[in-house]
């Protein structure tokens, strides 16, 4: 399938591709040292609305389908994937909602993100990581309300979210058809930010644990129903995968990008390196894999624009271009050399960047599984 972009497409990709070399690339290195969390440069990309890009139009966002999505992702993450995450996040709280919320939760959580806020997905807990149907927060009904207890950990953008989207099982013994999907919002009582975690890479995003102790959420914030929360997170996560792939498309574009300039300023033996055919075939093959990669990814965001179902397809995207995006940013350490390797260049950041699109929204090996389950 060729990807021929629309005139709105391109006009989109130009936007996002100045907006990130002019207003994020000049910051990015001192937001990787600290690890801070830089809300005004997020706030900056509110303002050309890049946070309410998937909400619908009727909603009061721009309405975009998936397969734009992409080309939107891809772009910021050229230059600093954790901006995309960081939006990315609020998406795939608010799919969630999307997928089975009533319309009043829609247009509620909707007016939420709509103003500059955030959003997260809460499934991943400290024992229930790649087995997500084996989560232990519970929810309890009591009168109208449900009472939820237990911990959530990785919870991205959680220390700025107005509402968290939290997944919790009303009998653990039902394993996925006890998971339940609710939606908490920001101060409620009992619901504690934990600690920010101090990570490898994609250090301008923010990651941290969610203590839920006795928090009482009303029937009206129940996504769906009781026992839809683990079909619910599986069709956000589809969709999620999608746009991670996208993201890893984009630094793995983002880190070829830096190896052709660097190999073709860098004399050895007399000659720039990018005359060596040893450098020619890593780039080439740098090239071909992240452009498979970048088909299946639109081949997925396709299937999903048209309404069919595309777990195998996020699944393989997700799965080839994460993997791909270690092995490129690898590769152009490798093409840097000793350089590389040192902090004053930006591809070191890179790799570390790289390793969490093999871990999140589910492993390379659970990618692995979801594509063999439909084989079996
Ligand atoms: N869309 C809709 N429904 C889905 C689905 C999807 N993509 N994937 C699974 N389901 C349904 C199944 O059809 C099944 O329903 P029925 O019982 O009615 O047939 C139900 O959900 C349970 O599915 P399954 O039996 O496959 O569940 P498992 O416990 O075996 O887990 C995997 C399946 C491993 C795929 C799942 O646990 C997973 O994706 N784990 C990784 C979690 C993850 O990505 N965590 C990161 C969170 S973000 S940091």
């Amino acid at each position: 399938m060729a990807i021929i972009l629309t005139s709105e497409q391109q006009d989109l990709k130009e936007l996002v591709k100045n907006f990130m070399e002019n207003e994020i690339k000049p910051h990015v290195k001192k937001y990787d040292e600290s690890g801070e969390f830089p809300l005004e440069l997020y706030q900056k990309g509110f303002e050309l609305g890049f946070h309410l890009l998937e909400i619908p139009e009727e909603f009061g966002g721009s309405g975009l389908d998936h397969q734009t999505m992409c080309v939107v992702l891809e772009e910021m993450a050229k230059v600093e994937p954790a901006y995309g995450i960081t939006m990315l996040c609020n998406s795939l709280a608010l799919e969630c909602v999307l997928i089975s919320g009533t319309k009043d939760q829609i247009k509620r959580f909707s007016d939420k993100i709509i103003p500059g806020g955030f959003g997260s997905f809460c499934l991943t807990e400290p024992n229930a990581g790649s087995d997500a149907a084996s989560l232990r927060t519970t929810a309890v009904k009591d009168g109208n309300d449900y009472i939820l207890n237990g911990r959530k950990c990785f919870v991205t953008n959680g220390q700025f979210s107005d509402f968290f989207v939290v997944f919790a099982t009303v009998d653990k013994s039902l394993r996925a058809k006890g998971v339940t999907g609710f939606i908490v919002e920001k101060g409620t009582p009992g619901l504690t930010i934990g600690k920010h975690e101090d990570k490898m890479g994609l250090r301008l995003s923010n990651t941290t644990d969610l203590a839920l102790d006795n928090v009482r959420v009303p029937a009206e914030n129940l996504l769906g129903q009781i026992g839809d929360g683990f079909k619910i997170a599986m069709r956000g996560l589809d969709q999620g995968r999608i746009n991670n792939a996208a993201l890893s498309t984009g630094l793995s574009q983002g880190a070829i990008n830096e190896a052709v300039k660097y190999a073709k300023e860098r004399v050895q033996f007399g000659k720039p390196i990018i005359k060596n055919q040893a450098i020619q075939f890593m780039l080439a093959d740098m090239d071909m894999q992240t452009e498979a990669g970048r088909q299946l990814t639109y081949n997925a965001a396709k299937l999903l624009d048209s309404g069919i179902k595309a777990s195998r397809e996020a699944s393989m995207a997700k799965c080839f271009c994460g993997d791909n995006s270690v092995k490129v940013t690898c590769d152009t350490v490798q093409i840097f050399g000793g350089y590389g390797y040192s902090r004053e260049y930006p591809v070191e950041k890179m790799y570390r960047d790289s390793k969490i699109f093999q871990i999140f929204e589910g492993t390379s090996q659970i990618q692995r599984m979801v594509i063999a389950n439909q084989l079996l």
